[in-house]
């Protein structure tokens, strides 16, 4: 890659760790790329975690068929695995044949480690040194060295008195024989777990030292079958793409939506379905919200309490097993195991609690508790890592104007995606902190990372660019949005799980990982790409960051979690997926107060149903009277799905609230949609006396769609005569069906609404393109906006439609309409209905509230006045 421009550089691109990230890596840049590079591992071969975690019972947690790299599907064909959960061995043969087979070896200087690597920012290189004294000048720093590779480091007082052997499961060294010994395991995080049944089967004595008990579930590890094998190879394809559409990257089936709402039997099935065998599904597959709401965790959390009361015999150690609320299940890592339990029910098994009797020293020949002294030969110590941002700290990085990572990160990591840092250009984190990272199968997201690279530096070697490097309001963006989702789940809760950092004595305690799922995740990457690296600065250069890094976190969170599944996006979805979705109902705050009136209304001959929520204390005078349209692009949607709305309208604003059904196409398609709301209006009219309303201070509410037909209802009832309103308010409403505006291209992926989602939706209700051009489809084709009611228009910032609504509030401003328009930052469109999971989309109901409340307080003519330029009414505020 070098040219005349640049200054001489040994390789292209160093890579360090020769584990599945490594080893990808240098395979997809050197032999894809074609780049020069050199690699570096500590180890003497190739194999990352599963070359160091020797340890006896070191076994992955995910199923292998799945736990494997898919870049080649005659490597994923020729390699059978031999049981369901391979075991440590097993996994290094296979990145062992992996090395050979793609000729990596020869790229790679083993039993090396980096010691530094030193950004020029004149020659625009790396410097890397490594403690066998090699310097190699790069152009490109891969980090590739795993979550969980540098130990956890202990102080335990007295250790180097020890008389006995010392080993840390993540060193074991090969050919330890513990049969016959005494032995003690610190440590019963997943290791722990793993390790204590094997020690237990062949050592004279084992003791557990625990602090804090976890909560295990039975891998059901066995051999794989032919059938079963086959049957994988014929599908491999299916399954790794319904792997990429999953939150963790794995083709596990979907969680029902809430532990909550179903009774406990039904919970019980669910749980034991995955209780035996059914690894993370126990955390991903079974309720959506167990990672989400404590109440709901806790019935999990319960259900394996009793499991492990069950397993074990004795009671007082069942005790000591059993978690409390230190943590709510999943939000450590989930650890998986084979006969956990019942190892303490032998006789050579003795378990000793340390949170109550803290170990105090190790002795010469044992150690010691703040009660008891215990003699043992071999200390095993299973206690963890210094995870996610240990590794890339101790690579002793140097950026831009000396300043080192470890200063850089001293609050915690700061990354854009998880990927790159500002002040350290071209240095790429493969599966870093703020990355989706350890949550997922990391085969699968390691490949999606080192491809999001490897096309990054294809795009700057055709440039001709030197340096890629993220801006820092990229990486203040992110880190908020990470930190933001974090405070939406149940993970903070956890006291001391290393995905929070909280494992180890000071060091910061924050959350290193990006939990709003892989398919958001990778969304957003891919964003990022196709927006000329938003947020990167090229040679100095920075694009702006793409929408959905500026998303809400809660919205991210529920737009992460529409994006599971294998439904694929919402434009391609069966119209059946795309009711089911939005016609759904939503969780709604009780409202005692309001009642709510099944009825109908008549439409050109078609009788359709429509509900009345009308305040039961209405305090003697008659009510302003609200219609409000429901949304779904005018092919979904219903009144069930808008009660809430409707209620929390009501009760918030005294007022009478109406909400009709409309005919949706492509059944009924365009004008029935707008007839019936024309109708619709002109009965809540007739009626609204009926149920204590005041037909004098009739407004007009409609949320997307409705609110189109919203805007063109209160243009018909004008130009007819009445019955006249005396406001509108219009919530994100589409206008144009050919808007080509600049919100249209940047949300043309969404979140939630892409550009080609709402073309469906027009087409399939105008269906014949010449209706675009009616004022009955479009409202800002209608001969005058002149004499229109007071007008608020609610848009909310990520959305394609969002320009076309706020370009019609101008244009009703300018007709003399006394306009508002609120932009909402940080939403999506389609987010009013989710109120209870996005606790911000409050906003657009309290600003409608506001308006309405202002323009209903008093029967009032239709106000005209034209707003300046300077007027608060005209221009757009944003809260
Ligand atoms: P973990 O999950 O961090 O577990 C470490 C265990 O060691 C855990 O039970 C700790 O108790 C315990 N520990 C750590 N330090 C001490 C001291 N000083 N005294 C007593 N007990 C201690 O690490 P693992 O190796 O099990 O798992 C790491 C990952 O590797 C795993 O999740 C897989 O992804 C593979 P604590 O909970 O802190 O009270």
């Amino acid at each position: 890659m070098s040219s005349s421009t640049d200054p001489a550089h040994d390789v292209d691109a160093v890579i360090v760790g020769g584990g599945f990230a490594g080893l990808y890596a240098t395979h997809r840049l050197r032999n894809t790329l074609g780049l020069t590079v050199q690699s570096f591992d500590a180890g003497s071969g190739p194999g990352g975690t599963w070359y160091w975690n020797r340890y006896p019972g070191a076994r992955c947690d995910i199923e292998s068929i799945y736990y494997s790299y898919a870049f080649d599907e005659d490597l994923q064909r020729e390699w059978r695995w031999s049981e369901r959960f391979a075991a440590q061995p097993e996994i290094l043969a296979y990145l062992n044949h992996v090395a050979d087979r793609y000729d990596l070896r020869r790229s790679y200087e083993f039993d090396t480690r980096v010691t530094s690597a030193v950004w020029s920012d004149v020659d625009k290189l790396w410097t890397v040194t490594t403690d066998t004294g090699r310097s190699v000048t790069t152009r490109f720093l891969i980090g590739a060295t795993g979550g969980l590779s540098v130990a956890k480091k202990d102080d335990f007082p007295g250790i180097a008195d020890f008389r006995g052997e010392v080993y840390h499961t993540s060193s074991w060294p090969e050919h330890v024989d513990l049969t016959g010994k005494r032995v003690a395991v610190i440590g019963t995080g997943s290791t722990g777990i793993q390790i204590i049944p094997e020690v237990a089967r062949v050592a004279d004595q084992l003791i557990v030292f625990q602090r804090t008990p976890n909560f295990a579930c039975p891998i059901g590890n066995r051999p794989t079958t032919d059938e079963e094998w086959e049957d994988t190879v014929a599908n491999y394809r299916a399954i790794r793409t319904q792997s990429r559409s999953t939150y963790g990257g794995l083709p596990y089936p979907a969680a029902q939506p809430s532990a909550l709402a179903v009774d406990e039997k039904t919970r019980r099935e669910v749980y034991d379905r995955y209780y035996n065998g059914g690894g993370f599904r126990m955390v991903t597959s079974t309720f959506n919200d167990i990672l989400f709401d404590l109440q709901a965790n806790d019935t999990v959390a319960d259900y394996i309490r009793e499991k492990i009361r069950e397993r074990v015999n004795d009671p007082e150690v069942a005790r000591i097993l059993t978690p409390g609320d230190d943590h709510p299940y999943g939000t450590k890592r989930a650890p998986f195991e084979t006969n956990y339990y019942e190892t303490f029910n032998r006789d050579n098994v003795k378990l000793v609690d340390v949170r109550a009797t803290p170990i105090e020293t190790i002795t010469p020949t044992g150690l010691r508790t703040s009660a008891d002294d215990h003699e043992f030969d071999v200390l095993i110590l299973a206690t963890g890592f210094d995870a996610l941002t240990g590794p890339l700290i101790a690579l002793n990085l140097v950026g831009r104007d000396g300043v080192r990572l470890a200063d850089a990160w001293a609050d915690g990591p700061r990354s854009y995606l998880g990927l790159a840092v500002h002040g350290f250009p071209n240095f790429f984190t493969i599966v870093g902190p703020q990355s989706p990272s350890v949550l997922t199968n990391f085969p699968v997201s390691i490949q999606e990372h080192v491809d999001w690279v490897s096309d990054a530096i294809t795009t700057m070697r055709e440039r001709g660019a030197s340096t890629i490097e993220a801006a820092a309001e990229s990486v203040e963006t992110w880190t908020n949005l990470v930190n933001g989702i974090a405070a939406c789940t149940l993970y903070p809760l956890a006291k001391s799980s290393w995905y929070m950092g909280a494992n180890i004595p000071g060091k910061p305690r924050t959350v290193l990982l990006f939990l709003a799922g892989l398919p958001l995740y990778n969304a957003i990457c891919a964003e990022v790409a196709a927006t000329d690296y938003g947020g990167f600065s090229i040679d100095g250069t920075t694009a702006p960051t793409p929408g959905l890094i500026e998303l809400d976190p809660a919205m991210a969170v529920l737009a992460g979690g529409l994006m599971i599944g294998d439904t694929g996006p919402l434009e391609t979805a069966p119209l059946e997926v795309l009711r089911a979705i939005m016609g759904g109902t939503m969780p709604a705050p009780d409202r005692p107060s309001v009642r709510a009136v099944d009825t109908s209304y008549s439409s050109r001959g078609s009788e359709l149903p429509a509900r009345i929520f009308v305040p039961a204390d209405k305090g003697g005078d008659s009510l302003p009277v609200v219609v409000f349209l429901h949304g779904g692009g005018w092919i979904a949607g219903n009144i069930n799905a808008a009660a809430g709305i409707c209620l929390a309208l009501a009760s918030e604003l005294g007022a009478v609230v109406i909400s009709p059904s409309y005919r949706l196409a492509p059944e009924h398609p365009f004008p029935a949609a707008i007839h019936d709301a024309i109708a619709a209006l002109s009965w809540a009219a007739e009626v609204a006396a009926e149920h204590g309303g005041d037909k004098r201070r009739l407004a007009v509410v409609g949320e997307s769609a409705g609110g189109t037909l919203a805007a063109i209802a209160a243009q018909q009832l004008r130009d007819a005569g009445g019955p006249p309103l005396a406001a509108g308010a219009l919530i994100y409403p589409p206008i144009d069906p050919q808007a080509s505006t600049a919100s249209r291209l940047r949300y043309r992926n969404g979140p939630i609404l892409s550009a080609a989602l709402l073309d469906r939706m027009w087409s399939t209700y105008l269906g014949d393109a010449r209706n675009d051009q009616s004022s009955l489809a479009d409202p800002s084709k209608a001969k005058s906006l002149e004499g229109l009611p007071p007008t608020l228009v609610v848009t909310v910032e990520l959305d394609p439609s969002r320009d076309e609504s706020e370009d019609y509030a101008r244009q009703l401003a300018h007709a003399g309409v006394a306009t508002e328009i609120v932009r909402i930052s940080g939403l999506a469109h389609g987010t009013l209905p989710m109120s209870a999971l996005v606790p911000r989309a409050s906003e657009i109901l309290e600003a409608v509230v506001a308006f309405l409340r202002a323009h209903l307080t008093a029967p009032q003519p239709a106000a005209s006045r034209l707003p300046s330029q300077s007027d608060p009414a005209y221009g757009i505020t944003t809260v």
